[in-house]
């Protein structure tokens, strides 16, 4: 873990080495990424069947890439019942966040008489990828497909390795419960190229969502455009604002509840008191002594963890711009007075009561987010994502003689005379109606 004092002679070149910390990391796995997919294109099932025996010693043939809909109700009904309970009321909250978020269409007619609209439009079908291993979370299941069904997509096609045929039933009962209307027994960069390109047994999709390794972040990188995506995710950050207020323990276990995602993944600690922090910083070694993931968290913790003193909220505001983090927890006495000094961050939560783990699963808010300091530019999932937008123009006689000159001389100004000619063609059409 790094201490830093902003009263520290080069405060800013230690911040700013910390904040390099957050680069993406090459992975040099592009090459046979871009082979698995030119085979998915070539074979389609067969490559599919073939690479999910090499890779996740699975035995399928086409017509078992398909997870049946018995399969999925048995799942789902293997799962204890308050389990279940938690996993809906998680449902129903991000259900009801999201559909709040849905945008509106516009029109109006303007002074020239031209009608102007914009109209969005769902996507007609969307892959989730949903990873196997260490970070197949049930929640994230929710979070991706939820916003697709209530944005109105048409298909939602789930992909997901089983490796050694092992599947979580969460994982199935959480896609239930969203609306996911087809599962795949299929992961890696061959999933995410069946997705894009379509096999005999899955139909293409438009974008693609969804985490994954370094296999899978690469087949998204390369064939975006083909289809859309979502971000690239990178390690999980949190970043914390706390007074001398909090029980240590409770800003400890929420440095903890970041680091145990991934060895990659970074917990800040922004403060105004060096033995609050002194503090923070014991709790967090003693409940380490028990995290049962304390060998990932302790890790996270060692390599990329820090305690930033400060020597007043304002100080502490402009840092946590810097770090533009994926998420802000604020545990002071006002948060949305330090709240509104934040420009960049993916999600924030305000108040001492308000730990990160509410958004990650039953807050209702998107826990798919802008990670390594993208919070600068981009957002988290939304029904956005699955939803694009038309405009439209009405135009009649009258607002046709309003704009049409103008356009006519720009379209010659660009020496493009047909465009120049559509539009004079009518002018003097109706100028000659008219007289
Ligand atoms: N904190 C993660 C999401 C998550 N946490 C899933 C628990 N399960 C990234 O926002
Ligand atoms: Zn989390």
């Amino acid at each position: 873990m790094k201490w830093l004092e902003t009263t520290e002679a080069d405060f800013s070149t230690r911040l700013a080495t910390l904040l390099a910390d957050r680069g993406a990391v090459e992975t040099g796995v592009s090459t046979p990424v871009s082979e698995i997919i030119a085979d998915i294109r070539r074979r389609g099932d067969d490559a599919l069947c073939a690479y999910t025996a090499r890779f996740d010693r699975l035995t399928l043939a086409p017509d078992t890439i398909r997870i049946g809909e018995d399969e999925i109700a048995q799942a789902a009904d293997r799962v204890e019942g308050d389990l279940l309970e938690a996993l809906s009321l998680a449902a129903q909250r991000i259900e009801s966040f999201h559909r709040a978020q849905l945008p509106r269409d516009m029109s109006y007619t303007d002074e020239a008489g031209l009608t102007l609209g914009m109209r969005w439009t769902p996507l007609d079908a969307v892959g989730l990828y949903v990873p196997g291993g260490k970070a197949a979370y049930p929640s994230s299941v929710l979070m991706n497909a939820l916003p697709a069904r209530v944005a109105g997509v048409g298909r939602i096609a789930m992909c997901v390795p089983c490796p050694d045929g092992v599947l979580n039933p969460l994982v199935l009962a959480a896609a239930r419960l969203s609306g996911v209307t087809e599962i795949y027994r299929v992961g890696g960069a061959q999933a995410v190229a069946a997705l894009a390109y379509g096999t005999a047994s899955i139909a293409p999709v438009d974008r693609i969502v969804g985490p994954g390794n370094a296999y899978v972040a690469e087949a998204k990188r390369q064939v975006f455009g083909h289809v859309g995506i979502d971000s690239i995710a990178g390690p999980s950050e949190v970043v914390i604002v706390a007074d001398d207020r909090n029980d240590p323990r409770f800003v400890a276990l929420d440095l903890l509840a970041q680091a145990e995602h991934d060895e990659l993944a970074q917990a800040v600690l922004i403060t105004d008191s060096a033995a609050f922090a002194r503090q923070v910083v014991a709790a967090v070694e003693n409940e380490l002594r028990t995290l049962p993931r304390a060998a990932i968290a302790g890790r996270s913790w060692a390599d990329h963890g820090a305690v930033v003193i400060v020597r007043n909220w304002q100080e502490a505001a402009q840092i946590a711009n810097d770090f533009a983090s994926e998420h802000l927890e604020i545990m002071l006495d006002a948060p949305e007075d330090f709240a509104a000094q934040i420009r960049h961050a993916g999600a924030l939560f305000l108040g001492r009561y308000c730990p990160e783990a509410v958004g990650d699963y039953v807050g209702g808010p998107n826990h798919v987010l802008p990670t390594s300091r993208t919070a600068r530019f981009a957002s988290g999932l939304s029904v956005f994502d699955f939803l694009k937008r038309s405009t439209s123009i009405a135009a009649g006689p009258d607002a046709l003689r309003a704009v049409g000159p103008a356009g006519a001389r720009l379209a010659r100004a660009e020496g493009l005379d047909a465009h120049a000619s559509s539009l004079t063609a009518r002018l003097d059409a109706l100028g000659a109606a008219q007289d």
